[in-house]
């Protein structure tokens, strides 16, 4: 009896430690513009990067018709010109998928004449998962030798509550 409600209370702690550390691995694919828009001349890309996070591992991509528009990651001077005359990359594929590896500041435009200065350029911000503006929070490593990000601090101390209120059974 005593040994199953152990068993038990093990098993309800490895749970929650295992789904916090899923959380905090967790990278996202998003489609620039997506659902609304796509990438193109109508949609509003400061609205739809105000609406979301991007964090390192993180990919966006870029869909959009070759004939009609392209992808050119450009500097902030490129950024605020609408100038690819300096630019990072170039692409054309039309499905371009970007890795967000670091923290910083991305920038993309469409280098089609006019449609960069119609609204056609995006900035990403590659945010650390928790509120620190510049450094990541340094891992905690639970008894179980899970590594778990800062953000999953909380539900990481309870667990570690549950395994250690057994010493008292
Ligand atoms: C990002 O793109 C790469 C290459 O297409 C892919 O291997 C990886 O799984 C993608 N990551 C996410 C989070 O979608
Ligand atoms: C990107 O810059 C190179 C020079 O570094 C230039 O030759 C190329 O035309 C530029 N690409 C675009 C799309 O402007
Ligand atoms: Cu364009």
């Amino acid at each position: 009896m005593e040994i199953r409600r152990r068993a038990l209370v093990i098993a309800v702690a490895v749970a929650v430690v295992a789904s916090v550390a899923r959380v905090a691995a967790a990278a996202t694919s998003y489609t620039v513009g997506a659902p609304d828009g796509l990438w193109d001349m109508q949609t509003d890309y400061a609205e739809w990067v105000a609406a979301r996070t991007f964090h390192p591992g993180d990919n966006i991509t870029f869909t959009y018709s070759r004939e009609l528009h392209d992808v050119v990651e450009v500097g902030k001077a490129g950024y605020d010109a609408c100038s690819s005359a300096n630019n990072v990359s170039a692409f054309r594929s039309g499905n371009d998928v970007i890795s967000l590896t670091a923290l910083g500041m991305r920038y993309f435009l469409c280098g089609l004449t006019g449609h960069c200065d119609s609204g056609m350029k995006i900035r990403i911000d590659v945010a650390a998962t928790t509120a620190g503006p510049t450094a990541a929070p340094p891992p905690t490593t639970s008894a179980a030798g899970n590594t778990v990000a800062g953000a999953g601090r909380g539900a990481l101390l309870v667990a570690q509550a549950l395994v250690g209120s057994m010493a008292f059974w």
